[in-house]
Formats: C-alpha cells, sequence, structure tokens
C-alpha cells in the first residue's frame, strides 16, 4: 500500500458561505452544504484512510458479503434518494430508480466475483525454472470519486462496488448540483454497518482541494476540460486516475435495419435524461436506403416525447439551465450551414420555472457543423446521411470522442462486422446505452474518452495494484542474483550467445508458454 507523507498540519479553512441546492422545476432551495475547503478535506482523507486497513484485513469473501449489505441498505433508502435526486436534477423519478437499479446490480455482481477476480493468481516463472511466481491484488488505500451531475446515483457505482471490494475506502466528492443526493447515498453505503465513504462537499475548488489531499488512485467523470485540471493536480502526487469524459456516440443505421426500430431506439438514447447523459446517442449515422423513413420515424417520435416537470414525463428540465444556450447556438450554427430542423428546435415554455429544449431532430447534419463534433449534452440528436455502411463506419470514427457506438441491422454477422471496425470503448448491436448497466462488462472509452475502465473484473483490477511475488520451487536452491552477480568469472560471450540460440534462437522451440 504505498504510503503518503502525513500531513502535520491542523489547518482550518476559513469559514465560507454554505452552497445551495436548488431544484431546476422550481427554483426553490432544497437545502445547503458546506463548501470544504482543503483542511477539511484532509481530514476526510485522513478518516478514510485510517478505517482502510481494518477494512482490507477482511477476507475477500467478507468484503463480498458487505457489499450484499450496503445493497439492502441502499435498496432501504430508495424513495428517499430517488426523490432527492429528482428533485435536484429534474430528471423523472424512473429515471434516478432505473439508476439505482444499476447501481444494486454492481453491488450485486461485485458481491459475488470479488473473490474469483481478485484471488492470488498463480502465474508461469519462465524463464527461472528454479521459483515459483504467483500474483496479489492489493488496494491502492484510498479512492477519491469525483462524480457528475447527471446520474448521481449510477456513476458512482461505476466505481464504489468494485473500489470497495478491492479493499479501499472512497471518498465521494458528488457534484455541487447534486451534492444532498452524494450526502445521502453515502449515508447508506456506511450505514450498513462499516464507515466505508466519505463525503466532501463544494464545487471545483472541492475537487482539487481532494485531489491534493492527495488520495491513492481517482475515479473521475466530468467533462474533459475538468479532467486536464485533474491530471495537473495529480501529477504533483503520480496519483492514478481512472477517466471517464462523455461522448459523441454514433449509431450507424444499416441499409438492412428496420428503420423504425432504429429510431425508436435512437430518440430514446438521445432524450433519455434530457440528452445529459455521456453516452446519448447523439449522431444517427444512416445509410441512404433508409434515410428519409427513418427521419419522418425520428420527427414522429420526437414530436410525442411527454415534456415536462411532471413525474411521468419523459424530458425535464436541462439541470444547467445555462445549456440552453449552448444548445441554441449549436442548432443556429447547424441551421446555417444547411442542417434542417424536422422536430423541436426551440425552448418549450410555460411549463414554470424550468428550462426545457424541446426535443429535437436535425437533419442533414455535416462534418461543417459544431453539432456534429461538441457534446450536447441535451436533447438533441443529429441525422447524418451515409452513402453505404463504408462511408458509416468512417463518419462514425471521425469524432475525437470514443465512448460507446450502437449499430442497427437485421443480419448479427454485419452488427459484429461493424462493431469491430468502431473506434469505442463499447458497441450495442440492434440497442444502445447498455454497456454501463452491465456489472461485468468494463465501461470507458477510447480518445478523448477517457481511460481506463470501470465495471466488470476490469474495474476491480482498476483500484487494485498487482504485487508479483516468487519463491522457491525447491528447498536448498540458491538465490538465482547471488549466482548471477558472485562468479569469479562471468560466462565468455561465447557461452551465452551459444546459450541465447539454444534458448531463443530457433523458432518453434523452447518458446513461453
Ligand atoms: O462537469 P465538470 P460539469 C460534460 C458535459 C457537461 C460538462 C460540464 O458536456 O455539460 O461536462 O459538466 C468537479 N478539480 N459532462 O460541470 O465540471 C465538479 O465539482 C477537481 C460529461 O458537471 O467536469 C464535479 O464534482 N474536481 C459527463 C465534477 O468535477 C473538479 C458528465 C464534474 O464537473 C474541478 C458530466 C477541479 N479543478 C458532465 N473542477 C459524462 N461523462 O457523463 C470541477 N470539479
Amino acid at each position: 500500500m504505498p504510503s503518503h507523507p502525513v500531513q502535520p498540519r491542523a489547518a482550518r479553512d476559513v469559514a465560507t458561505t454554505p452552497m445551495r441546492s436548488i431544484d431546476p422545476r422550481t427554483g426553490s432551495v432544497l437545502g445547503t452544504f458546506e463548501d470544504m475547503g482543503p483542511a477539511t478535506v484532509a481530514r476526510r482523507v485522513t478518516r478514510a484512510r485510517e478505517l482502510q486497513r481494518d477494512w482490507a484485513a477482511l477476507p475477500l469473501r467478507e468484503r463480498g458479503r458487505h457489499l450484499l449489505r450496503i445493497r439492502a441498505s441502499l435498496v432501504a433508502a430508495g424513495p428517499d434518494l430517488t426523490r432527492i435526486s429528482a428533485e435536484e436534477t429534474g430528471k423523472p423519478v424512473a429515471t434516478a430508480y432505473y439508476e439505482l437499479f444499476a447501481a444494486c446490480a454492481m453491488l450485486t455482481w461485485a458481491a459475488r466475483n470479488v473473490e474469483r477476480a481478485l484471488r492470488p493468481e498463480r502465474r508461469p516463472s519462465y524463464p527461472v525454472v528454479s521459483k515459483r511466481a504467483w500474483v496479489e491484488y492489493a488496494p491502492f488505500g484510498v479512492v477519491g470519486l469525483i462524480s457528475p451531475w447527471n446520474y448521481p446515483i449510477g456513476i458512482p457505482f461505476q466505481t464504489l462496488p468494485y473500489a470497495l471490494g478491492a479493499g479501499n475506502t472512497v471518498v465521494l466528492k458528488p457534484s455541487e448540483l447534486a451534492t444532498l443526493t452524494g450526502l445521502r447515498l453515502v449515508e447508506a453505503v456506511n450505514a450498513a454497518g462499516i464507515e466505508l465513504a466519505q463525503v466532501v462537499t463544494g464545487a471545483g475548488r472541492t475537487g482539487e482541494a481532494l485531489v491534493r489531499a492527495p488520495v491513492d488512485a481517482l475515479s473521475f467523470t466530468g467533462s474533459p476540460g475538468t479532467a486536464r485540471h485533474i491530471l495537473r493536480a495529480a501529477a504533483d502526487s503520480l496519483t492514478p486516475v481512472v477517466l471517464e469524459l462523455g461522448g459523441k456516440d454514433p449509431m450507424i443505421v444499416a441499409p438492412d435495419a428496420d428503420p423504425y426500430q432504429a429510431a425508436r431506439a435512437a430518440t430514446a438514447a438521445a432524450f433519455l435524461n434530457a440528452g445529459q447523459t455521456c453516452m446519448s446517442t447523439e449522431r444517427a449515422i444512416v445509410c441512404a436506403p433508409l434515410h428519409e423513413r427513418f427521419v419522418r420515424h425520428a420527427a414522429d417520435l420526437a414530436r410525442n416525447v411527454r415534456v415536462g416537470p411532471a413525474d411521468d414525463s419523459q424530458v425535464g428540465p436541462l439541470t444547467r439551465p445555462a445549456q440552453l444556450d449552448v444548445l441554441r447556438s449549436r442548432i443556429e450554427d447547424a441551421v446555417s450551414k444547411g442542417a434542417t430542423i424536422v422536430a423541436g428546435g426551440r425552448e418549450r415554455r410555460g411549463l414554470g420555472h424550468g428550462t426545457y429544449l424541446e426535443p429535437t431532430v436535425l437533419d442533414h447534419v455535416t462534418a461543417a457543423m459544431d453539432v456534429y463534433h461538441e457534446e450536447s449534452f441535451g436533447p438533441i440528436l443529429s441525422v447524418v446521411r451515409a452513402r453505404d455502411l463504408q462511408e458509416a463506419v468512417a463518419l462514425a470514427n471521425d469524432s475525437r470522442m470514443g465512448l460507446t457506438a450502437s449499430v442497427f441491422t437485421t443480419e448479427r454477422a454485419t452488427g459484429l462486422r461493424l462493431a469491430h471496425g468502431i473506434e469505442a470503448g463499447g458497441v450495442n448491436v440492434n440497442d444502445a446505452m447498455l454497456g454501463a448497466a452491465m456489472a461485468a462488462v468494463p465501461f470507458g472509452g477510447t480518445k478523448s474518452s477517457g481511460y481506463g475502465r470501470l465495471q466488470g473484473t476490469e474495474g476491480f483490477r482498476a483500484f487494485s495494484q498487482s504485487r508479483a511475488i516468487t519463491v522457491d520451487r525447491f528447498r536448498w536452491t540458491p538465490a538465482m542474483i547471488s549466482l548471477m552477480f558472485h562468479r569469479r568469472r562471468h560466462p565468455s560471450a561465447r557461452m551465452l550467445q551459444a546459450g541465447l540460440w539454444a534458448l531463443f534462437g530457433r523458432n518453434g522451440r523452447r518458446q513461453p508458454r
């Protein structure tokens, strides 16, 4: 376990005005929370460090059992947690519940698989035949978890079960737009009987204090700009960071696909959570023969989406009202360069205090437009026409981002072939967004969408350090290192070359297993 210099400072933070949590649907203040500075953050990290040793000392099976206790605690907190999250973000309660289902699935799989994923593994000791070797997985210590506002329940649980399972404790920094959810979530985790999670509240300054506290590893989900700040701060302590930074996810609609089913999936994946999803379908790349039918269906579906603050709505307000200006300018830029608005495109007024963009479908989107390249993070689906599948794959890969992608086709072989050609961390054939819901499947991106993987065996390993151990295979074998160094004479270069030749010079013989 890495040891960090103890911070002797018993400094106190200057008291600042508490921050407020606001309901974007009504503008009402839901509560306040502390804007924590470096001293408070350092105390929370120290507390997490103190508690980590006992937790890591538990056998893997025990840790797994405790993850199931956390699950029970989360289920009990369900009504509370989902209500608070819906209030803070403006999302329908059902969407908050989907997050909670995913969180419980992650805990369940992690509980059942922590032993398999992290038990010591025998490895060949090749080429040192006189030894045995194996790998152990040790925790980092304290994992900092810096989270965004868009899925304040689901996103922390893409890290938490795996980081805890690996024997770490966690310090969560929820987004300043969803802090009450983060506080309730940590309360539920700790209510399971062991204090495994700490929480630090505030905005970017608090996040940076967490990075510098310092923690032993970091999991960050958020914007690429913030990721750069975090990496600079983490450079001082060389803290490893897993980054999940959003996407510009394409859906390829092949000529043999059902255009209605593809349009249903594309609009769902574009508009869920008001489009504020890292892996929402932002670009539907539709092959020429289906283009018109796809657009007609997508426009009809978009016009029928229920928008508003009520719990049975499908699209709620933008969590950050200022995002409306960004979305408007993207739409204006696209239209000025030849795109057509086939549905939505305007602010929906008359729904109270909240800021709403009508679910929007833009057709004839091209690479000349901002909306083609920049993540919208709003309910906009861009349709790009492709001549054929070859051009569709080229368009799908024509992005700085590469989080997930979709392919719609009636031929499984076509789906798999296309999936192999797409530069993304995950590809769904005849569906979208599914990777993040599957606890055993790694989640993360390529290119500017980040690096490292959450979830699955990869998620356990991301928050573990492998430790290689070697022992003697036989009793009384002298130390190899002594044999190499303490000799009266080195073997001659000729002998060594002959040995090299014998071991490695002939292909097909004495190759490593
Ligand atoms: O993210 P930020 P925000 C994208 C999306 C969105 C944009 C901004 O395009 O419009 O990012 O969203 C903390 N050191 N995504 O403002 O700013 C911050 O307090 C340490 C994509 O929420 O990246 C919050 O807890 N931490 C995405 C967290 O970082 C810092 C999800 C995320 O904030 C910090 C959300 C600093 N210097 C937004 N500055 C996705 N992948 O789903 C801020 N933070």
